[in-house]
């Protein structure tokens, strides 16, 4: 299924008075509207392959109707969100769910679609069928040097298949760690890490960069190896200047200050990815925004301070995916919801009046610190995000547009009401 430009301007147009008077109302109390408006246009989300299937939880899995049986259908799915939105132009593939058989025709397809190859995701938390050793016991930690040369060998197929696709960066996450006392020597076992990632370092490609993913827990539940910021940037460190650390915003024990940890790693310039969800409990992976809003606001205000610090391109210069995945939404529609979450968060984090905020921290006038960033929070920059899609060529109001058009029902048509994506 496609969607028409037709289609699109044809539901602009019919939304187009109601949407002026919304930009405009909100426009005049603001300046410098227009630099805000080309960021959001520029700002790409990746989309992550394993998103456009009914995730499941350990309970249970209610497959979806109409979702993507294979690496083509999942790309025309994020063309299918590209062309409503225009802020999701890339996809970040999982090795081996999504093997690109005919690499060129598959680089075809997505650029059919206006899209690009985000990082490559390696597994080796899973065994696959024609394996010959297994991760039970961890895999770049692994005590047995032949499972680490085996994940190595892994990580190094990755690369390959993301460079004949024109990727240019690989994300490691690990889920080795150990699930009771006793069971590892926390040293050697950061020690074989090391050492595997530095041979998978050592075959990246020289515009290439490697993010390295933390997380607290799960699925092991005693440690895990690359376990937190601080251990993922001490690899990163000795790794070299191509190794990057990368923030899944449900990785991390409660109540963390993520915007601190966000801060201080794009100070050491070793901030290279995100991978936005939300969470209550633990790594939930539910929709980004939907739980707390305000905290992805100051995570955007500390990474707007810190790229704009550093001179760096805000749409460019770090890697934008989302690692949301559930149970119950649309995978389409949720995925939409949480496209729109970020370009909002990042376009109130835009309005905060930072010469001011410097100023009311320099007097130690803590209300007034607050009351700025809490400005800008409150300002409903709906209708900014709105327009910047306006200019772009997406639709006004994205999710209407999809239910309208019955995107779902095409899809259930053409695959089918049973299908079951490949991936987790
Ligand atoms: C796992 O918890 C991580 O978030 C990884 O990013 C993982 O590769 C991804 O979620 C797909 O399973
Ligand atoms: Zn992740
Ligand atoms: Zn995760
Ligand atoms: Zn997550």
């Amino acid at each position: 299924m496609q969607i028409e430009k037709y289609k699109i301007d044809e539901f602009n147009q019919k939304h187009a008075q109601e949407h002026k008077r919304r930009f405009e109302f909100t426009a005049s109390s603001l300046h410098n509207v227009e630099g805000v408006l080309q960021k959001l246009v520029d700002f790409q989300i990746g989309i992550p392959s394993w998103a456009l299937g009914t995730g499941g939880t350990r309970f249970g899995r209610f497959s979806g109707s109409g979702e993507p049986r294979n690496l083509e259908e999942k790309i025309e799915d994020v063309g299918l969100l590209h062309a409503l939105n225009q802020s999701s132009g890339a996809i970040s593939l999982h090795i081996p769910w999504d093997i690109p058989t005919n690499a060129s025709s598959i680089k075809a397809l997505a650029a059919q679609h206006g899209l690009r190859f985000d990082a490559m995701n390696s597994n080796t938390f899973q065994d696959q069928p024609d394996q010959k050793l297994s991760y039970k016991f961890g895999s770049m930690q692994h005590v047995d040097k032949a499972v680490r040369r085996q994940a190595v060998e892994h990580n190094i197929e990755v690369i390959k298949h993301g460079v004949a696709l024109g990727s240019d960066s690989l994300t490691v996450w690990l889920s080795d760690g150990s699930s009771f006392p006793g069971q590892l020597n926390f040293r050697k076992a950061f020690q074989n890490t090391l050492e595997s990632l530095q041979e998978v370092y050592a075959a990246l490609p020289d515009n290439w960069k490697m993010f390295v993913e933390y997380k607290a827990f799960e699925p092991n539940f005693y440690s895990t190896t690359v376990g937190d910021w601080g251990q993922s940037l001490l690899y990163a460190n000795k790794l070299g200047p191509k190794a990057y650390t990368l923030v899944d915003l449900g990785h991390h024990l409660p109540n963390a200050n993520i915007e601190q940890i966000v801060s201080l790693l794009l100070m050491e310039g070793k901030l290279g990815g995100f991978h936005f969800n939300d969470s209550k409990y633990g790594d939930d992976d539910l929709t980004v925004g939907s739980i707390k809003p305000y905290q992805l606001f100051l995570i955007f205000h500390e990474l707007i301070e810190g790229m704009d610090a550093r001179g760096m391109n805000h749409a460019t210069d770090l890697g934008w995916m989302i690692d949301a995945s559930h149970n119950i939404k649309d995978p389409l529609e949720d995925l939409l919801q949480s496209v729109e979450a970020i370009m909002i968060a990042y376009a109130q984090a835009l309005l905060v009046d930072r010469k001011a905020l410097t100023g009311a921290q320099q007097q130690n006038d803590v209300a007034r610190c607050q009351e700025i960033l809490q400005e800008a929070y409150r300002t409903d920059v709906r209708p900014i995000v709105a327009e910047a899609r306006l200019r772009s060529g997406a639709a006004l109001r994205p999710l209407q547009l999809f239910r309208e058009l019955k995107v779902r029902e095409n899809l259930i048509n053409e695959r089918g009401l049973k299908t079951v994506a490949t991936g987790l």
